[in-house]
């Protein structure tokens, strides 16, 4: 086993590799499928609230704070004005990755992907689509295993998964009578 899985094994016993922050509560039914897929992959993330505009401190602070906690990945989840994946961005060298949620408060989810796609040179964000939070988790979990193999197989049997519910339809769909010279 490397040095660096060894400290990764280390690090998911002291702490969380991910972290999960939104902008409000009302964002935790989109931003749970992160958790959810990263917990597929036994990475126990943490999850809180964090608002770029009601919490600018606490914003600064976790961001500050999050690489010397052990944390590798962030993601990040805002509705709207959704300035919190890139104010996170400006506060840490850890990738961050940006979910833009579609909130009560959006103009159709085009303000939030918008406040988190465009962002200028030198900052960048991850951006994945909108609600795409399982998406994200899964983005998170394949940065964690470049230096992971545990981790790397379950992103394996994933990618093998997925190709066998599409192989199933491809079957459902011949037997409907559909010519497909493809798969002859
Ligand atoms: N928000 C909270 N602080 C800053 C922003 N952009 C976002 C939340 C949520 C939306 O505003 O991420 O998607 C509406 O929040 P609430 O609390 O009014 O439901």
């Amino acid at each position: 086993m490397s040095t660096q899985t060894t400290n990764n094994k280390q690090q998911t016993t002291n702490g969380p590799l991910v972290g999960i922050i939104m902008g409000s509560e009302s964002d935790l039914d989109i931003m749970t499928g992160a958790a959810e897929m990263l917990r597929q992959f036994e990475v126990e993330p943490e999850l809180t609230i964090v608002s770029a505009h009601r919490t600018p401190e606490r914003l600064r602070e976790y961001a500050q704070q999050a690489k010397n906690r052990g944390i590798k990945v962030i993601i990040c989840g805002a509705g709207g004005a959704a300035h919190l994946p890139g104010m996170v961005a400006a506060n840490t060298i850890l990738p961050v990755i940006g979910v833009p949620v579609k909130s009560s408060n959006s103009i159709d989810g085009w303000d939030s992907m918008l406040s988190i796609l465009q962002m200028p040179y030198g900052v960048p964000v991850a951006t994945v689509a909108l609600n795409g939070a399982k998406n994200a988790g899964i983005l998170a979990a394949q940065i964690l295993a470049l230096h992971d193999t545990s981790i790397a197989g379950k992103l394996e049997a994933f990618k093998e998964y997925q190709d066998d519910i599409v192989m199933e339809s491809v079957k459902n769909v011949s037997r409907l009578g559909f010519r497909n010279e493809f798969d002859r």
